[in-house]
């Protein structure tokens, strides 16, 4: 087991993580920038170390100031939460390097499934379903021209190391995908320092359903069911939901046992999700593997009642599992609204500064996962998510009215919040039906 973790992250899932050490018995140590000096959630850990100033390039990213905090105040493992250093296999390689335990997967599972090349081969002998496209990654324009020809256009260039949307192209026919190969090959060279590219063919509506996996160091590898999470714009997710609307419980199964087969072939130990684009007949194709715990993961703790986060930490110290995929089931239905400093009517301008007003929802089935209190100064450094709204209900109609009720009982002022664009997305008539696609809310904002 582990006795004492650093947190190099920030915000709410820094509060998460010093949570679940809290109740394992862990001591947690949080490594803080200038700019979260004086937050209120460092005074819940049991130490707390500055680890330079509020640009994340030189704290939050900065992995020779985070082991350093590491070393000299004698932790045994860093958690890197999500986004900062979280899927970054050279920081869990330097953290092997000087005997601290990295708590997520090995930086050679990382890297398998990091990588979208050698993650989607993976996939192909594993039997999980990927888009038709380049076996790997192409190297001449000829090859792929061939490609897009056998498998038809539309057709997307992804780059191998990129994710989340970045280093991407859309190609209609031949002269769009010639283009389209050295944009993205320039742009993945320039943003990852790695430039290889492969294609795959384009499918224009769809739901993005991913399936939270947890794999430990013994071999067993355990599905927790999926979220839907179609409600997003520009890559960024506003609202989440688990399970997924409308899917049947055949194809839920396939998806679900396809994400545990593919971390267990890995071998990966630790959180992760498995993303998938699912078409309207529910056939679902491989997207990307997230190695690390997620923003959304609480609705899948509501649904299945396991604390994911802690059992991450226990996976890190050595325990195996302690469910069975047979043991895990899911109740009811679970919802979680982003709660961003963004104005959504000034085209999601962040609105940083000072939190004057911040009254919280309550009551059964709420939960809210955020650092602010009223005078939280929110630092313009970082993202502007200040917050998760959760919420928990015996179906989905009942966590739509739910949240709504919560929504209204919620009150941020003087900065701008998405508060607003929640309560109207609660009766939005196409996403009460269930079932929207990823263009829904750009398509929504657009008229
Ligand atoms: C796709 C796709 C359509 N067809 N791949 C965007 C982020 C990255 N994870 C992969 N992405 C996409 N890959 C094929 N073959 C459409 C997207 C996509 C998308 C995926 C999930 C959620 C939102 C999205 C918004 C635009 C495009």
């Amino acid at each position: 087991m582990l006795s004492r973790v650093l947190i190099a992250n920030r915000g709410e899932i820094a509060l998460r993580i010093i949570r679940a050490c809290r109740e394992l018995g862990i001591e947690s140590v949080i490594a803080y920038s200038e700019a979260d000096a004086g937050a209120p959630y460092i005074q819940y850990a049991d130490h707390a170390i500055c680890i330079g100033p509020g640009a994340a390039a030189e704290s939050y990213l900065n992995i020779p100031r985070i082991i350093s905090a590491a070393e000299v105040t004698n932790a045994d493992a860093i958690h890197p939460g999500y986004g900062f250093l979280a899927e970054n296999a050279h920081f869990a390689e330097v953290c092997r390097g000087c005997r601290i335990e990295f708590v997520g997967p090995s930086p050679e599972a990382m890297a398998r499934l990091g990588d979208k090349v050698s993650c989607k081969a993976l996939a192909r002998s594993s039997k999980v379903p990927v888009f038709p496209g380049s076996d790997g990654a192409i190297t001449e324009e000829e090859e792929a021209l061939e490609v897009a020809q056998k498998i038809g256009y539309p057709v997307i260039v992804k780059a191998s190391a990129g994710g989340g949307g970045r280093g991407m192209r859309i190609a209609q026919n031949e002269a769009a995908l010639k283009a389209g190969l050295k944009a993205a090959s320039q742009e993945a060279q320039a943003a990852f320092g790695n430039g290889a590219v492969y294609i795959e063919k384009f499918l224009e509506h769809a739901r993005h359903v991913e399936v939270q996996v947890i794999g430990d160091k013994h071999g067993n590898a355990v599905h927790l069911y999926e979220r839907d999470c179609s409600v997003q714009r520009r890559h960024q997710k506003l609202i989440e939901e688990a399970t997924g609307p409308g899917i049947d419980s055949k194809k839920r199964d396939d998806v679900c046992k396809a994400a545990a087969r593919l971390i267990k072939s890995a071998k990966y130990a630790g959180a992760a999700t498995v993303e998938f684009l699912m078409d309207h007949k529910q056939n679902f194709y491989l997207l990307e593997v997230n190695t690390r715990v997620q923003v959304e993961h609480p609705i899948t703790e509501m649904v299945t009642g396991v604390d994911i986060v802690g059992t991450g930490l226990k996976v890190a110290g050595g325990d195996p599992l302690p469910f069975k995929q047979r043991e895990i089931k899911v109740n009811g239905h679970a919802m979680e609204c982003r709660i961003n400093a963004e104005d959504p009517t000034r085209n999601f301008a962040p609105s940083a500064g000072t939190i004057e007003r911040f009254e919280t929802p309550g009551g059964l089935g709420v939960r809210l996962d955020t650092h602010c209190v009223p005078g939280y100064r929110v630092p313009p450094n970082y993202d502007s998510m200040i917050g998760k709204l959760i919420v928990h209900a015996e179906d989905r109609e009942a966590c739509m009215r739910r949240m709504a009720r919560a929504l209204d009982e919620f009150h941020i002022g003087p900065i701008k919040t998405t508060i607003p664009l929640h309560r109207e997305l609660m009766e939005n008539e196409s996403f009460r039906k269930g079932g929207v696609d990823i263009h829904f809310l750009e398509r929504l904002l657009k008229s």
